[in-house]
């Protein structure tokens, strides 16, 4: 459909027929800098760390992609949770974040190696242009919900980003 209104709220998202992706430990343990940490942890169970409720919508150029997602507090070792990171495959475009509880960062990198960290924290926004692969790292100690805006025909490229081992510097 294309015209809506709904709450920011996953519950919201969910009725409204959103897909929910579960994002746990086991699918992204290489990203974190403490492998022993991740094992010890994946031995007492496999910690969901966050998840993404994203609304149907068509891969068109002329929609926008309008996800929330929970990010989970927690540690894998000294390094908070976090969300994958990518870069959007060319035509490489923006991407802005909105906080709506909790608090933590949009830690961006370009490709030219240059490393910045945005706030995210609720009723502000953030915004990383193109050429800067984004991800989300809960800094606080309660979930950090934040909803995200893109163009819907993105398309994400996670290994180059994974690449650039980006992180929270402690
Ligand atoms: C935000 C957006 C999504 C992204 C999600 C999780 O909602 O950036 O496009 O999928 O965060 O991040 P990632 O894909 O890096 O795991
Ligand atoms: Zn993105």
């Amino acid at each position: 459909e294309k015209l809506f209104s709904i709450p920011l709220l996953p519950a919201d998202y969910e009725t409204y027929g959103a897909l929910k992706t579960v994002r746990r430990l086991s699918q992204m343990k290489s990203l974190y800098a403490d492998q022993e940490a991740a094992d010890r942890l994946l031995e007492n169970g496999d910690p969901v760390i966050y998840e993404v409720y994203e609304l149907p919508h068509p891969n068109d150029e002329t929609d926008l992609l309008v996800n929330i997602t929970v990010l989970y507090p927690g540690y894998v070792g000294d390094e908070p949770y976090m969300t994958k990171g990518h870069f959007h495959r060319e035509p490489d475009t923006a991407e802005a974040v909105i906080g709506l509880s909790g608090e933590g960062e949009l830690l961006v990198q370009n490709r030219e190696g240059e490393l910045r960290s945005l706030k995210v924290a609720a009723g502000r926004i953030s915004y990383a242009g193109g050429g800067w692969a984004h991800r989300v790292v809960n800094t606080g100690s309660e979930n950090l919900v934040f909803f995200a805006v893109s163009g819907a025909n993105i398309v994400h490229d996670y290994e180059t980003a994974a690449e650039l081992n980006f992180k929270k510097r402690q």
